[in-house]
């Protein structure tokens, strides 16, 4: 059971995937998982219950549940990631009797969570370079004096996106009561981006779009986002929309299958004999960064339109009322769109004049326009500003708020949205400090804690001392991995609640342990009976989630009881922070988050098992903007290319990406099948014109060496050079494998969101 630390097994073998997205492939991969796993018995019944009301939610992506669910409403990948949690496989204490953590650290991820779901608490210990089993009141009192003897600004909270509502509200206000804003998340590496900067120009930090609104748009203006792998099931909408005659207009600089074509998989019909649905209208491979210049572009082209109309005497292309009346800071944007000229936009998109002034056409053209975006947008140095921009666009025709038109980042992890909602947050204005006061009576601390980035720099100077995960493999996803990794062993405390074994359990701190949990499909005994959970997805509704599968060991703990336990042992007791009791019945959590934020949680309880969840409001679509104005801002970028370092000559952005048999740092095979791909993860993607360029060949074996103009080192070798339909200057290639190559201070300006999609880099041979 030899692992090793590249993942692959052999070159990668690129050719063109003839299929659509869904369809019998699909089908094929969930029946691959399936097997491989060696999933429980039951199974489908199980997945017949995902996402329906009544049922558990996916621990996949956030996207929404509809009111009307298929008869089997879950994806192929939502699918994968379910058959993951109920393998019948087991990582028992055996596995570290027989390996040391030093050994297991060699083998990367894909073995280490082959192994199975963890079984019982483990302890680490540093004589033998080995975890060892231990009992959950030994492990929650040692924990609980460790945390008592650090000072609790040096200890940090992570969250990884998946823990409901209600141990996240739990997790949140024990970080408080012992005294820290320490509360990254997650969304701290994805679409904080979007909570800082969406927040800033509409006030709301999360999309203003619902299910319905889909229904109903004339265009969708679709920015950096891979329906296919991440969020398969929009492609269902986003299928409905382009047969009732929306356009999709499509921003990325990779040809993403699931934008292309798709083959709806419940659909016997089309699966038999149909040809697959056609989904965009244009594809528009923009530069990596390229989006601030594309978007004005299409704003330039509008501002034509409307002149056109103003000389001609037709109906205005702007809407003037709603700019007048909700928006600030038109004037001065305009102005600096008249500055620069169609050479610049062009050379900063990658795109073509006619193309942006098409795009443009079809912006015009149409009522109601929604704006999608993803990671594309998010994880770039001036990501903001490209959130800025796709607001600016949406304004011009009074986009927001109403019917049919709105924003709407696509979020990733199942419940990360939510876990933001009720309070897990690094920013001390954002926690709900007034009613902690109310309903606890103690002052919560009022600094700021640490962004995942401002953690790894605490971490490199030996300030952070402690460390609990729930859920997560922080080390793997953070950028700089070299300098850091060897800085986790220096931490007085780690703890990792956990399904799964992987690489960052596997850097203890000099007390270490890892705490398994349930997964959300397993039943959850509490002393007040099988308890439920709830959680939030990208549109802002909130579902209820039980799991009734035998849990996969007798010995596991749900994640709000290990929360319970932790704090228990930790802080002085208090009548009014019951954990036991609270444990004992989730419904009292959901009455403190009722009563935190009565406006959105009022009968939480009763409305979590509403069919589609309930909505929990957003200000902004109902055109009340809460930013510093009043209104909508408009923006005036400061660059034309959100990419934090410029181009030059043989320097290549390098765009990192997750394949189709991935969840995050969590590699479920070896094929990117909707990308032609498989067989290796340790490839980079080259475009024939630059592998000409370079005299590259295929299957040559190449280096990449950061270029981000400081004195660091950073290389990843043996990368199978693989031809790929790319702009110029870009590169491409799988997250987490490439992240050595992200300097920690290549972040997005506002949010410090790491900048995983342009990472300035050379190819060696
Ligand atoms: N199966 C599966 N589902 C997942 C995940 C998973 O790993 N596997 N992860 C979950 C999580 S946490 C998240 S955040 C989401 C992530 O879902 P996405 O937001 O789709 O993130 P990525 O896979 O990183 O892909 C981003 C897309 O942006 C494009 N892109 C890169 N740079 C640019 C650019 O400069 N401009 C534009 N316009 N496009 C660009 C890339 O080509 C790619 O298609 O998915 C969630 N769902
Ligand atoms: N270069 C580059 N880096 C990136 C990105 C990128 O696109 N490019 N994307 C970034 C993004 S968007 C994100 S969200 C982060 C992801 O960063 P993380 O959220 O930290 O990583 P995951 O891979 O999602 O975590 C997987 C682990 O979570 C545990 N786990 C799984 N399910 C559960 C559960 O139900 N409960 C608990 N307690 N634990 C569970 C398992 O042990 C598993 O090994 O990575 C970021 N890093
Ligand atoms: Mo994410």
């Amino acid at each position: 059971m030899a692992g090793s630390k590249d993942n692959a097994g052999g070159t990668a073998t690129p050719h063109e995937y003839r299929h659509s997205t869904g369809g019998w492939g699909s089908l094929q991969g969930i029946a691959r998982i399936a097997l491989k796993e060696r999933a429980s018995p039951g199974v489908i019944e199980t997945l017949s219950r995902q996402n329906k009301p009544g049922g558990y939610m996916c621990t996949s992506c956030a996207w929404a549940k509809p009111p009307n669910p298929h008869a089997f409403e879950f994806c192929e990948n939502g699918a994968k990631a379910t058959l993951w949690d109920l393998t019948t496989d087991r990582c028992t204490p055996e596995l570290f009797a027989s390996h040391t953590v030093s050994e297991l650290r060699q083998w990367g991820d894909y073995e280490l969570e082959m192994q199975g779901r963890l079984t019982q608490p483990l302890r680490y210990d540093a004589n033998t370079d080995r975890y060892l089993p231990v009992g959950w009141d030994t492990a929650f009192a040692a924990i609980g004096q460790k945390l008592r003897e650090l000072d609790p600004k040096s200890v940090t909270f992570y969250a990884s996106g998946k823990a409901a509502l209600e141990p996240s509200y739990l997790y949140a206000l024990f970080a408080r009561m012992y005294g820290h804003n320490n509360l990254p998340d997650s969304s701290n590496m994805c679409h904080e981006t979007t909570s800082v900067g969406l927040k800033k120009v509409t006030g709301s930090p999360v999309g203003t779009c619902t299910f319905e609104d889909l229904s109903k748009c004339d265009a969708i203006f679709y920015f950096g986002q891979n329906p296919g792998t991440n969020s398969p099931r929009i492609l269902h909408p986003l299928k409905d929309a382009v047969e009732r005659g929306c356009k999709i207009i499509v921003f990325n600089p990779l040809k993403e299958k699931g934008l292309i074509e798709f083959t709806d998989p419940q659909n016997p019909i089309q699966m038999t004999v149909g040809t697959p649905t056609k989904m965009n209208h244009m594809y528009l491979q923009v530069r990596p960064g390229g989006d601030i210049a594309a978007i004005m572009g299409l704003c330039k082209r509008v501002l034509e339109r409307e002149r056109a109309a103003q000389e001609t005497g037709a109906r205005p292309v702007l809407d003037h009322a709603f700019i007048e009346q909700h928006t600030h800071g038109i004037d001065e944007f305009l102005a600096k769109l008249n500055t620069i000229g169609w050479d610049a936009l062009e050379a900063e998109s990658g795109l073509t004049r006619p193309d942006m002034e098409e795009a443009g056409d079809v912006y015009c053209n149409a009522e109601r326009v929604i704006g999608i975006y993803g990671m594309g947008v998010t994880q770039h140095v001036h990501g903001g500003q490209t959130i800025g921009l796709l607001v600016n666009l949406l304004l011009l025709r009074g986009n927001i708020g109403r019917e049919g038109a709105g924003c709407n980042p696509i979020r990733g992890h199942s419940n990360v949205q939510g876990q933001r909602t009720v309070g897990i947050t690094e920013k001390a204005e954002l926690a709900p400090n007034d009613k902690y006061r109310e309903l606890f009576g103690f002052e919560p601390p009022m600094e700021d804690g640490h962004t995942t980035v401002e953690f790894v720099k605490a971490l490199l100077t030996g300030e952070n001392k402690g460390f609990i995960g729930l859920g997560g493999n922080l080390a793997m996803a953070i950028p700089e991995h070299e300098q850091a990794h060897a800085a986790w062993a220096d931490m007085e405390l780690t703890v990792h609640v956990a399904t799964k074994l992987n690489t960052t359990h596997l850097m203890p701190g000099k007390s270490g342990w890892i705490l398994p949990c349930l997964v959300r499909a397993e039943e959850d005994m509490q002393a007040g009976g099988p308890q439920a959970v709830s959680m939030e997805d990208s549109f802002s509704h909130i579902y209820g989630s039980q799991g009734r599968r035998t849990p996969a060991s007798e010995l596991l703990k749900s994640e709000l009881a290990i929360v319970a336990g932790i704090a228990q042992a930790t802080l002085d007791p208090d009548p009014k922070a019951p954990w036991q009791e609270w444990t004992a019945d989730y419904s009292l959590v959901r009455d403190l988050i009722a009563r935190t934020w009565p406006d959105q949680f009022h009968d939480m309880n009763v409305r979590m098992w509403q069919a589609g969840g309930f909505y929990r409001g957003n200000p902004a679509r109902e055109r009340i903007w809460k930013t510093d104005s009043g209104k909508a801002e408009f923006t005036t970028p400061t660059v034309l290319n959100a990419a934090g370092v410029g181009r030059a000559e043989n320097r290549f952005h390098l765009v990192t990406l997750r394949s189709n048999d991935q969840f995050n740092t969590t590699i479920y095979g070896h094929s990117d099948r909707l990308r032609g791909l498989s067989g290796s993860r340790m490839i980079v993607l080259v475009s024939p014109a630059e592998m000409e360029r370079l005299s590259l060949r295929e299957g040559q074996v190449v280096t990449l060496v950061g270029d981000a103009g400081d004195d660091v080192v950073r290389e990843v070798g043996g990368l199978t050079v693989t031809p790929y339909d790319l702009p110029a200057g870009t590169l491409a290639g799988y997250f987490p494998e490439l992240n050595p190559l992200m300097p920690l201070w290549y972040h997005e300006e506002m949010s410090k969101t790491p900048a995983a999609k342009s990472i300035p880099v050379r190819i060696r041979t």
